[in-house]
């Protein structure tokens, strides 16, 4: 009887050794997550610059067209007085609006975006320029492109059936080009180019 309960209770004590050093084991492995995410976090915030959103504006999707900054013909760039240049642009199911945005080379871009219906995204490829559009809030994104050449654009949230298919470009061309199609005044864009 006693070597029964002396044998019951080590074993019970072996075993709640062994669950304390498993229990450690998976402790040590969730604060490396954690160091690891604070870390991956440092490494987006700081070396590629990406940042959360400073502020929020929001847009009523169901009257964009109609009014205010989305209109369709504020739709694309603009060279602004000081030099920088402005892009407006909208995602709708399933394409951009201009579906060919056209920047100049080495440029402070200013990218302001949003949704006509679902969630969006917009990616350019080959460049940290990632943004979400969500309908009802305006998505704003500054970009600067090193070299001129044509980037891809796709949408990168799903966004029903046509996802797939949602594709943009983005267009960078040499600055004194830009400039002499910016004289005329208007919005620049390249679709059908
Ligand atoms: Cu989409």
């Amino acid at each position: 009887m006693s070597t029964e309960e002396t044998h019951g209770h080590g074993s019970t004590s072996a075993s709640a050794e062994v669950a304390a050093r498993v229990e450690r084991r998976w402790a040590t492995i969730a604060v490396v997550i954690i160091v690891m995410m604070a870390l991956l976090a440092a490494f987006a915030g700081i070396h590629r610059a990406t940042m959360p959103q400073p502020r929020v504006e929001t847009t009523d999707p169901s009257r964009i067209h109609l009014s205010g900054e989305f209109i369709e013909s504020n739709l694309g760039s603009v060279l602004e007085a000081n030099g920088n240049v402005t892009v407006r642009a909208i995602g709708q199911q399933y394409s951009f609006t201009p579906a060919c945005i056209v920047v100049p080379v080495d440029t402070p871009i200013t990218l302001r975006a949003t949704s006509a219906d679902v969630v969006h995204g917009i990616l350019v490829q080959g460049t940290n320029i990632n943004t979400m559009l969500v309908p009802g809030y305006v998505s704003e994104q500054l970009m600067r492109f090193a070299r001129t050449g044509d980037y891809l654009m796709p949408c990168q949230e799903f966004c029903s059936f046509g996802h797939e298919g949602m594709w943009g470009k983005v267009k960078v061309i040499d600055k004194t080009e830009f400039a002499n199609r910016a004289k005329g005044g208007g919005r620049l864009s390249c679709v059908g180019q």
